[in-house]
């Protein structure tokens, strides 16, 4: 039985936990606070002192890509034509500098906070910067996936939930509105949304949840 341990959000566990319920394999999902994620840490239990991390028969696998390249093939989410897997590959790789940039914003002075997430969404923001760059790449996907590959894959799971995450109101400072502008985007989070297999993953969701920004029509008013 597989346990994918992390805290009590959607974050950087989202897209393996979804890839986990599409496998069919038998998987445990293990919420923690900080004072079991002390003791895991202190106990040696984590490889890279962070989470998440996924605990399989053969042990353990840290680094939340690596888990979710795991997870994904598992899941038969992994296109098997070696290009497309790197197309795939590139697509999780490239969306480091997004997640990074929003890491640098959990301070605790929180007017220090909101201004460093103001800044992430100005026009020269990194997370502009980002989101632009999606955008751009949904429009030209011939399919509309993510990595241009032909069906849905892990690189999917991580752009639908990362970005739409960030918008959950679980990060003070970013709001709905700012996504308002990425039409292709916005397209792409109705396709995603509405793909029977994710629709059947949160149909228990209800809109008061942290996953409401998973649910089909969670910013059809900004369309
Ligand atoms: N590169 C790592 C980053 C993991 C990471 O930043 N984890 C955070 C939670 S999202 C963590 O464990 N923070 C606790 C700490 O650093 O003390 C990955 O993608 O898994």
């Amino acid at each position: 039985m597989m346990r994918l341990v992390y805290f009590s959000v959607p974050g950087r566990a989202e897209a393996s936990r979804i890839a986990l319920a599409l496998s069919g394999f038998e998987w445990e999902d293990v919420e923690v606070n900080g004072i079991e994620f002390n003791k895991m840490k202190d106990e040696g239990d984590l490889p890279w002192d962070m989470l998440p991390i996924l605990q399989t028969s053969k042990g353990t696998i840290a680094e939340s890509s690596a888990i979710l390249r795991y997870a994904g093939k598992v899941a038969g989410l992994v296109p098997e034509d070696p290009y497309q897997a790197a197309k795939v590959d590139e697509f999780i790789d490239g969306m480091g500098p997004i997640a990074r940039a929003i890491d640098t914003t959990f301070i605790d002075d929180e007017d220090k906070k909101l201004k460093l997430r103001k800044q992430l969404f100005e026009p020269d923001g990194a997370a502009t910067k980002a989101l632009k760059m999606y955008d751009k790449k949904i429009e030209k996907s011939k399919k509309g996936w993510a990595a241009d590959t032909d069906e849905m894959s892990i690189a999917d799971l991580k752009l639908f939930t990362e970005v739409f995450g960030f918008f959950s109101g679980n990060y003070d400072g970013i709001e709905k509105h700012m996504i308002s502008g990425y039409k292709n985007l916005l397209k792409y989070h109705h396709k995603v949304a509405n793909d029977k297999r994710i629709k059947n993953h949160y149909n228990e969701i209800n809109p008061e949840d942290i996953r409401w920004t998973f649910l089909p029509d969670a910013f059809s008013d900004l369309t």
